[in-house]
């Protein structure tokens, strides 16, 4: 939705103008995948779609929200009543930001705040993160806090693990905050330090796709604690800090160290060979070998699959389906259990891929998959 509709609406709902326009994108992770609770590498770009805010200041104690998308009242929230666990539906995001601000020290005193988004929710697609960045970033701007953007994809990080309950990684705050169009971002989630690698996929004749299985996934359920829990005891077991301290070199030996602990052996195995595959595409996207990507990525979608084990039918159809007529390589994207997948793909076989795995998906009696392009997008930013 565009900038001039969220205004109009916005003073339609609050009888002013809003004092500012921001915006906010989901993303794609185009390798590193559950890396980044075990002070790993990701590597994501920012998409077009994105959320939309409109906010204006209060100084009264008071929050309220108000989402094109689902519709509804204005929701009005006491500052001082905000608390972990208090909301149970879309406004905890929102809400919870300010809480992690206010708890943080920082003077905000109130906000209206009016929202639209183009992200896919459950997609795995960070419709979330989005969501948190842009009101982030639209009180960082009207009170004057001047957090870098790292400081407000932390608190962003906060607000989710700690007001929603979902006890996320930092990858998805990051790169809705951090992104830059025409480059994925390469992060080391210890440090937090960046790098913008050039991807410019159009440049190559190239395209990556995304294949939105449609089957709805949430991080506050149990799979994706477990999974992390499971990487935690693995580090605990190894005696290192994270499992990032785990070389590829030493891989073999940890492995044999693990013994008879074959579900952690496993969780291990993935997170260091992933990684080692985060390396590799920067590498390989450095010295400009953009289609030799492709291998990487479908290695990273049997990891995932086979030994950190949160794919589902729907996205090994997509992967299998895209490989099968022609991608250079595909993986499932995100937390898992269910969202999206990418391809990377000749731009000559978009067409026929598109085709086929819409086609596999109705031979098994699966909904309708969503198939688009994604490119390389600006992370947030104000509009007006
Ligand atoms: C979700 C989480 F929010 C991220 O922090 C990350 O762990 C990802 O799953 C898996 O890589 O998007």
């Amino acid at each position: 939705m565009g900038a001039q509709q969220v205004r109009e609406r916005f003073t339609e709902l609050y009888g002013a103008a809003p004092e500012g326009v921001w915006a906010a994108p989901g993303r794609v992770n185009l390798i590193g995948e559950h890396t980044d609770y075990n002070d790993g590498f990701v590597m994501p770009f920012a998409l077009p779609h994105q959320v939309t805010a409109a906010v204006s200041r209060r100084t009264d104690g008071l929050l309220r929200l108000h989402s094109a998308d689902i519709g509804g009242e204005v929701v009005e929230l006491a500052l001082d009543g905000l608390a972990p666990g208090t909301d149970d539906d879309w406004t905890a995001y929102p809400a919870g930001v300010v809480w992690a601000l206010r708890e943080a020290g920082h003077p905000v005193t109130g906000a209206d705040v009016h929202l639209a988004s183009t992200v896919p929710t459950g997609a795995g697609l960070s419709s979330s993160a989005a969501l948190e960045v842009v009101v982030a970033l639209a009180l960082d701007d009207l009170f004057g806090l001047e957090l870098p953007r790292w400081k407000l994809a932390r608190l962003c990080q906060r607000a989710e693990n700690v007001y929603v309950g979902a006890p996320t990684g930092i990858m998805d705050q990051t790169a809705s905050a951090c992104c830059e169009e025409g480059h994925a971002l390469f992060l080391d989630t210890r440090d937090l330090s960046q790098r913008q690698i050039p991807f410019d996929l159009a440049a190559e004749d190239l395209r990556l796709l995304v294949i939105d299985t449609q089957v709805k996934h949430a991080h506050s359920g149990g799979e994706y604690g477990k999974r992390r829990a499971g990487c935690e005891k693995g580090a605990a077991l190894l005696g290192v800090d994270a499992l990032r301290d785990v070389a590829y070199d030493g891989l073999e030996a940890a492995l044999e160290q693990l013994g008879d602990e074959s579900e952690v052996r496993r969780l291990v195995r993935h997170i260091v060979t992933e990684n080692r595959r985060v390396e590799r595409v920067v590498e390989l996207l450095t010295s400009g070998d953009v289609r030799a990507i492709g291998p990487v990525l479908t290695e990273g979608h049997a990891s995932l699959r086979d030994d950190f084990r949160i794919s589902c039918p729907e996205l090994d159809l997509a992967v299998d389906t895209a490989l099968a007529s022609g991608a250079l390589g595909a993986r499932m994207t995100g937390g898992g259990f269910g969202g999206s997948a990418i391809a990377l793909a000749e731009a000559s076989a978009v067409d026929t891929l598109t085709k086929a795995v819409e086609e596999a998906f109705a031979a098994a009696g699966y909904t309708a998959p969503r198939v688009f392009e994604a490119v390389p997008s600006p992370g947030a930013r104000r509009l007006g």
